[in-house]
């Protein structure tokens, strides 16, 4: 895709910051695309006939990363998907349109350099910066009737880890090249959202 003709921002944080909850307000005001890493990654888990179904369910049980040419090949098919629903095989990729949240991805530094050689660099980073503490009340909580194969103690405690260990330094890189938009999470979701507003209004314009 052309970095001219594709806006995307990735939107980043720890496991129960925010980010799905922001970026669905997100689109109802900007007319983004969002598409969450997690939430195609489970869908593909769910597919019938997926070949990844078994690797995915155990990696996201785990807290684990995705290698990341499954979790690639999946974002880049959804924004084709978006950009182009009518012959997705026969259209130039130089001229598609699009404006893209791209939730929870990328979570290791080689996912970010991969993703924006093969697919397209990102334009911000929106980070939720959120406590564990707590991250991890609002994923208990939710555990209760989510469903979620990971919205339980040990995952949690796993996630974190991996959250702090191999996600974070994906910030620290975007946050040298100044490319970081941070918000502070422990708010209200209302006013998470206005001063996710704010903020981007200074950037975006
Ligand atoms: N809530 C939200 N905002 C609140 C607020 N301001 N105040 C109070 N409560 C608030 O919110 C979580 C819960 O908190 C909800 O109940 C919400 O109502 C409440 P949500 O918006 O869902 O937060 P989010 O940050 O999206 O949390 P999520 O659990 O989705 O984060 P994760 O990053 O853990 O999950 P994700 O789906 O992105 O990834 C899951 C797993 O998939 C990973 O652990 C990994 O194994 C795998 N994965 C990869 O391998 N590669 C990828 O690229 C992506 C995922
Ligand atoms: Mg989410």
């Amino acid at each position: 895709f052309s970095d001219a003709n594709v806006t995307v921002i990735f939107v980043l944080g720890g496991p129960g910051a925010g980010k799905g909850t922001q970026c669905a307000r997100l689109v109802a005001d900007y007319g983004f695309t969002h598409l969450s890493a997690g939430d195609l990654l489970r869908a593909e888990q769910d597919r019938a006939g997926s070949q990844f179904g078994d690797l995915i369910r155990d990696y996201i049980k785990n807290g684990l990363i995705v290698p990341m040419e499954v979790t690639i090949a999946l974002l880049e098919n959804a924004m084709l998907a978006a950009m182009s629903p009518s012959s997705p095989s026969e259209v130039d990729k130089s001229q598609l349109r699009g404006k893209f949240l791209i939730d929870g991805f990328p979570r290791k530094f080689d996912q970010a350099l991969k993703f924006e050689e093969a697919v397209c660099a990102a334009r911000l980073v929106l980070f939720y910066d959120c406590p564990e503490a707590e991250m991890e009340r609002r994923l208990l909580e939710r555990g209760k009737t989510s469903g979620r194969a990971d919205d339980n103690a040990e995952s949690i405690r796993k996630r974190f880890r991996t959250f702090i260990e191999t996600s974070m330094p994906v910030v620290d890189h975007y946050e040298a090249l100044g490319k970081v938009v941070r918000v502070d999470a422990r708010k209200t979701p209302d006013e998470v959202y206005e001063d996710t507003r704010a903020q981007l209004k200074e950037r975006l314009g």
